[in-house]
């Protein structure tokens, strides 16, 4: 039996590597499906919880886990060894950025170097981490053919950007279109007849580095544009324009635009990364990407930006940053998740210890943070009105706070996320 056959009556072993909100989901998918699932990960802590029938990623349940690990259609494990038994390998791995702003692959090579040792003819390997344009050609392909297996004809070989957003209520793994290209024709036809099992709408692309390249214009378009909605909120500030009314006006407009909003800064695993992955690259072919690297500043400028305005909302009550107490409201990068990875309201929050504020947050999702010198409990709400609390600053806008009343009982309050739309009043200062 071929491995398109294998695949399409289900009877293919699948394997993903990389256990996070991209591989979990996607290896229940699979599993749901009816494949025999084998999620491979190198921290046991997760690999115990789902054998132990426990979901660690919110938009998975641990019912689903506890019944495809019952019925024997999804296992995990830390042994590598089971490659040798699985047909098609998803490889969903971290790609950070290193300080130096370049791209970090060390996950993808450790998880590549492990499929590799295991190679076998026939297998269909598939690389899901948002990384440069060139990557499986130049680096993970090179690898695998180390045992003389040739990319394309003895194992296949594609590249399908993750498009996960956790917490995402509407989209999912099984609805969100999956772009996928391969290494050859025959790679691409394969990876499409797996991801079609399980996903509703697969657009295949006529090569690994296309698709690569499509994740990296999404993730950019967002993160320029991110950039030009700040840079229009500091142009509003000195035209003396209110910003938010000039985006939900523009917003009228019902074709050629699409409203992007200021905010305190660019947060989150993707977005600030995945650009400076296709600059980093740009670069090595002699070509300056400007867009994302003035985008980059403009935005990492953001944290910077927001204390001056706390600072001026601070003076207008003839107080200073230094001794002054100011509480954060929302430490997560958006609204609605835990994740605090880049987000904005650390770096103002350590901006303003610098300076000499007493600095306190509240995040219901956020309960600790301890980040450099920053180490921090979060106050529940009910208790922040007793702190004595010099400046408020509404950092995230999460759901279900009624910010109307915290502007009524705080004596300034800085809103960078358009939280008090509506609500008037002198001690109110908007980005
Ligand atoms: N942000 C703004 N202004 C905006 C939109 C976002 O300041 O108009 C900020 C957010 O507060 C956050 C950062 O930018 O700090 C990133 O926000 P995001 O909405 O892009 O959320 P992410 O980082 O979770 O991006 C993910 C991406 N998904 C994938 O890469 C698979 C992105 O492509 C999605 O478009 C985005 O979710 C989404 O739409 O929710």
């Amino acid at each position: 039996m071929t491995l398109i056959d294998k695949i399409r009556s289900r009877k293919a072993n699948v394997g993903v590597i990389g256990l996070g909100y991209v591989g979990l989901p996607l290896a229940v998918e699979f599993a749901k499906a009816g494949f025999s699932t084998v999620a491979f990960d190198i921290d046991e802590k997760k690999v115990a919880l789902i054998e132990s029938g426990k979901s660690y990623i919110a938009d998975t349940t641990s019912e689903d886990i506890r019944k495809l690990t019952g019925v024997g259609s999804l296992r995990a494990t830390t042994d590598f060894d089971s490659l040798e038994e699985i047909d098609t390998v998803n490889i969903c791995v971290p790609t950070p950025l290193r300080k130096t702003k370049d791209p970090d692959l060390s996950f993808i090579v450790s998880a590549v170097d492990e499929v590799a040792e295991r190679l076998h003819a026939g297998q269909l390997i598939i690389l899901e981490s948002t990384t440069y344009p060139g990557t499986v050609k130049e680096v993970v392909q090179p690898k695998l053919e180390t045992k003389g297996f040739k990319a394309g004809y003895d194992f296949y070989l594609a590249f399908s950007p993750e498009r996960v957003d956790p917490g995402n209520k509407h989209w999912s793994t099984r609805n969100i279109p999956k772009v996928v290209g391969g290494i050859n024709e025959e790679s691409t036809q394969i990876a499409v007849a797996l991801y079609e099992q399980i996903i509703n709408a697969v657009v295949p692309v006529s090569s690994t580095t296309v698709a690569e390249m499509v994740k990296l214009l999404e993730n950019t378009f967002r993160a320029v544009n991110i950039g030009l909605a700040n840079e229009f909120a500091l142009m509003c500030k000195e035209l003396k324009v209110d910003v938010w009314e000039v985006i939900d006006a523009a917003k009228s407009k019902p074709f050629g635009y699409m409203p992007f909003y200021p905010g305190p800064g660019l947060g989150g695993h993707c977005i600030p990364v995945d650009p400076f992955y296709l600059s980093w690259k740009a670069k090595q072919s002699g070509f300056e990407s400007r867009f994302i690297d003035l985008a980059g500043d403009v935005n990492s400028a953001m944290p910077r930006y927001v204390v001056e305005r706390i600072a001026e909302a601070l003076n207008s009550r003839s107080k200073a940053i230094k001794g002054s107490h100011v509480h954060l409201f929302g430490m997560s990068y958006k609204p609605n998740v835990s994740d605090i990875r880049e987000s904005p309201s650390i770096d103002i929050a350590f901006l303003l210890s610098q300076r000499g504020a007493v600095v306190s947050y509240s995040d219901s999702f956020v309960p600790h943070i301890h980040e450099g010198t920053l180490d921090l409990k979060a106050i529940p709400l009910e208790e922040v009105f007793s702190k004595g609390v010099d400046c408020a600053v509404i950092t995230t806008d999460h759901q279900g706070i009624d910010y109307e009343d915290i502007a009524n009982r705080m004596p300034v309050i800085v809103d960078t996320r358009n939280a008090l739309r509506g609500i008037k009043g002198n001690h109110i200062f908007r980005l």
